[in-house]
């Protein structure tokens, strides 16, 4: 069986991904990390997808790596499996990812939904880092980003006491980028990545890169990252149309070059 499904026909330009595993919550077993990785690469390669839409269903985003795949695994076996290596693939994906989070994203859902670009959360959403409640810590980025997104003591209060936080509350703190109701949650991230699918696809791929250098450098070496890329765009024929389209008072027709 699929346990991540992929719907690119109702909107070409922007492509559906939905965890399916519905039983175990959405639990991230290697298969479903390998399919999630393999069709976010496929995507990412896709001319016609602009913008990508990662969600789960109303109870579960994700409940969290399969801890009963992992329970009795040693420190060798686990370093030879190498899980690290998907998750870093997905994070190298170029398009924007827009997460849709209902209900349950735990441990490395949370992480999962860190990895993305915006997330939209329904009312139904819990964050959590509860991975010191079954005796170990974060391990997918959990302790750096989402330090980085809320800080230090709130992070600290998540991962050292395993508390969920509701989306109200991930709201607050600048997790997420807003909280719908649950039967909007879709059409809320699916609307946002139609607005960016609109956009000259060069400039949302070096917009997105220059973003993430602030969580991955210090400020000096992010805005000279930043200048360079702010450059590189008046190459494109896009930055023209989109100029040009603005003085003309008409919209611009971005091809991507
Ligand atoms: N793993 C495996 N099965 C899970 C699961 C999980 N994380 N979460 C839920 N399930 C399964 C349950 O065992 C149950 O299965 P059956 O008993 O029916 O067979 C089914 O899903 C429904 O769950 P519940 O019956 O527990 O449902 P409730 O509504 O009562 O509770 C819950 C929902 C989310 C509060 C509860 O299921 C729960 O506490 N789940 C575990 C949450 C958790 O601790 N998550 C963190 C896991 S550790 C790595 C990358 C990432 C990670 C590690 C390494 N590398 C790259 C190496 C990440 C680690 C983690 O995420």
């Amino acid at each position: 069986m699929e346990l991540v499904k992929v719907t690119t026909e109702y909107q070409p330009a922007v492509a559906l991904v939905e965890l399916n595993r519905p039983k175990e919550l959405n639990a991230l077993n290697l298969q479903v990390m390998r399919e999630l990785r393999d069709a976010l690469v496929k995507l990412d390669s896709d001319a016609e997808v602009r913008a990508i839409v990662l969600t789960g269903n109303n109870k579960a985003f994700a409940a969290g790596a399969d801890i009963k795949e992992m329970a009795n695994q040693g420190a060798i076996e686990m370093l030879k499996i190498d899980q690290f290596k998907t998750w870093d693939q997905i994070k190298k994906i170029q398009k924007p990812i827009i997460a849709a989070v209902s209900g349950f994203a735990l441990g490395g859902g949370c992480e999962l939904a860190m990895c993305c670009d915006i997330i939209v959360a329904s009312e139904s959403a819990k964050f959590g880092q509860p991975e010191i409640k079954i005796g170990v810590m974060p391990g997918a980025g959990g302790t750096q980003r989402l330090t980085r997104a809320i800080g230090k003591s709130r992070t600290m209060e998540m991962v050292l006491t395993g508390r969920f936080i509701s989306a109200e509350e991930a709201l607050q703190f600048g997790l997420v980028s807003k909280v719908v109701p649950v039967e909007c949650c879709l059409q809320e991230a699916t609307k946002i990545a139609l607005t960016i699918a609109d956009m000259s696809p060069i400039a949302v791929r070096l917009a997105k890169e220059s973003v993430n250098k602030a969580f991955e450098t210090h400020l000096d070496q992010g805005l000279h990252y930043e200048r360079k890329n702010f450059y590189l765009l008046f190459a494109s024929e896009d930055q023209k149309e989109g100029m040009t389209a603005f003085i003309e008072k008409r919209d611009p027709d971005f091809k991507g070059n």
